[in-house]
């Protein structure tokens, strides 16, 4: 491709190049793109001749970012969860209201119930809230379905929602999500007879990019995790894990076996499955939305990753029940808050942990080689991003090279 290349100057430029400073920060910076992919970015005055004489684009003095990603998102779900809130406001806990056959399954007669275009136009509204905010790449799982036909729509409307908007999209296929009430006390059966046919099914439309499940006493055993997985593994297609989110089940060291690009959740994680996601390279992926709105006290152990050079990741898990969120920014602020994440972790955890969270190397830093998503922000410090609650500094979003 010969495209000619496009050059934005009078910036700053938070690379999260990790061989780089804080942030990856060059101040005075200049970014050259070419078609959809960064060419070359560095302080302005190293400009080479060719880029030179380029007329550039000013930026006004502006901070750039590589494009937001949210690596754990339900987006894709019929209905709403309201009654369920008010439930919990008078005592019940999710647990609880799991249960007692609310919680994820009354998402799933939702979502069973939705057409495709209806799942399509809801999902849209908060793809929208998402993209407000400089997101550029979006992972969305199934698991609303839970038979072969929902699990395929949800799947399609997923992917449907990056050609109906600028947007890249990855799909987990979370058949394992929830045991759906015709198969209640069978577990294993939904297993074997819809979960690991709805995985084969939907890999062959190549609907799927990585499979997850939900390790847990109210979801699935390890054991039967680890079919899916093995059966995953027969496809060639990565693995990640709900773990840990209510209590300890081993789930992420189960995924680290597997090579997992990441456990999520983890509030419940102990230092052997911290050891053991540091030696897969697996990596942390925090959900401050759900620790905030299920009132969860337990704090992952953050120290212990750091220690372990475990990549922590954040997102939004935006789901109509324990996470209505879809702002990516308010996570970032969560993350900070509520895990005493650092401001450049927050960052770090939205743009190259979470790429690595998707198995992505082509995006989440600004560098030579790397797509050309980018996020133009209307602050003066990267710290601003975590910093403010309910407040949206972008200026500008370019995806793929194009503004
Ligand atoms: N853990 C979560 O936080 C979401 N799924 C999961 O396995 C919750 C999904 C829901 O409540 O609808
Ligand atoms: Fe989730």
């Amino acid at each position: 491709m010969n495209a000619t290349p496009h050059v934005l100057t009078n910036l700053t430029a938070a690379t999260l190049r990790q061989d780089a400073g804080p942030y990856g920060l060059i101040e005075d910076a200049a970014i050259a793109l070419e078609g959809d992919t960064i060419r070359w970015v560095g302080p302005r005055n190293a400009l080479p001749d060719d880029l030179r004489a380029v007329p550039p684009q000013d930026l006004g003095g502006r901070m750039v970012t590589p494009g937001l990603i949210d690596c754990h998102t339900h987006l894709v779900h019929g209905g709403n969860r309201a009654a369920e809130f008010e439930m919990r406001l008078q005592g019940a806990t999710y647990e609880q209201v799991a249960r007692a056959g609310g919680g994820i399954v009354s998402t799933v007669s939702a979502t069973r119930g939705a057409s495709a275009a209806e799942l399509l136009d809801s999902a849209l509204r908060r793809a929208d809230a998402l993209i407000a905010e400089g997101v550029t790449t979006i992972e969305v799982k199934s698991g609303y379905g839970l038979d072969v036909e929902t699990e395929l729509r949800m799947l399609r409307v997923a992917r449907d929602l990056a050609v109906q908007r600028p947007v890249r999209v990855r799909t987990s296929f979370l058949g394992a999500h929830a045991i759906p009430p015709e198969y209640k006390d069978r577990a294993d059966a939904y297993i074997d007879e819809v979960c690991i046919p709805a995985l084969r099914a939907s890999h062959s439309e190549g609907l799927v990019d990585a499979v997850d499940g939900f390790c847990e006493g109210i979801a699935f055993s390890p054991e039967q995790i680890s079919r899916v997985f093995d059966v995953a593994g027969d496809l060639g297609l990565p693995v990640k894990l709900h773990a840990e989110q209510l209590s300890n089940l081993g789930g992420a060291a189960l995924a680290a076996r597997y090579g997992a690009l990441s456990a999520d959740h983890i509030e419940y994680l102990d230092d052997a499955g911290v050891s053991a996601m540091a030696r897969a390279g697996t990596v942390a992926v925090l959900l401050p939305g759900a620790f905030y709105t299920l009132r969860e006290t337990q704090v992952p152990p953050v120290q212990a990753l750091r220690d372990q050079g475990v990549p922590i990741a954040l997102a939004t898990d935006a789901n109509p029940g324990s996470s209505p969120l879809t702002s990516l920014l308010l996570a970032m602020n969560m993350g900070c808050t509520l895990f005493r994440l650092t401001p450049e972790e927050a960052l770090r955890g939205v743009t190259l942990n979470a790429a690595r969270a998707l198995g992505l190397k082509d995006t989440g830093t600004i560098a030579a080689g790397q797509r050309a998503d980018l996020a133009v922000w209307d602050i003066a410090h990267p710290a601003e991003l975590a910093y403010r609650m309910g407040f949206n500094p972008l200026h500008s979003r370019i995806f793929g090279g194009i503004a």
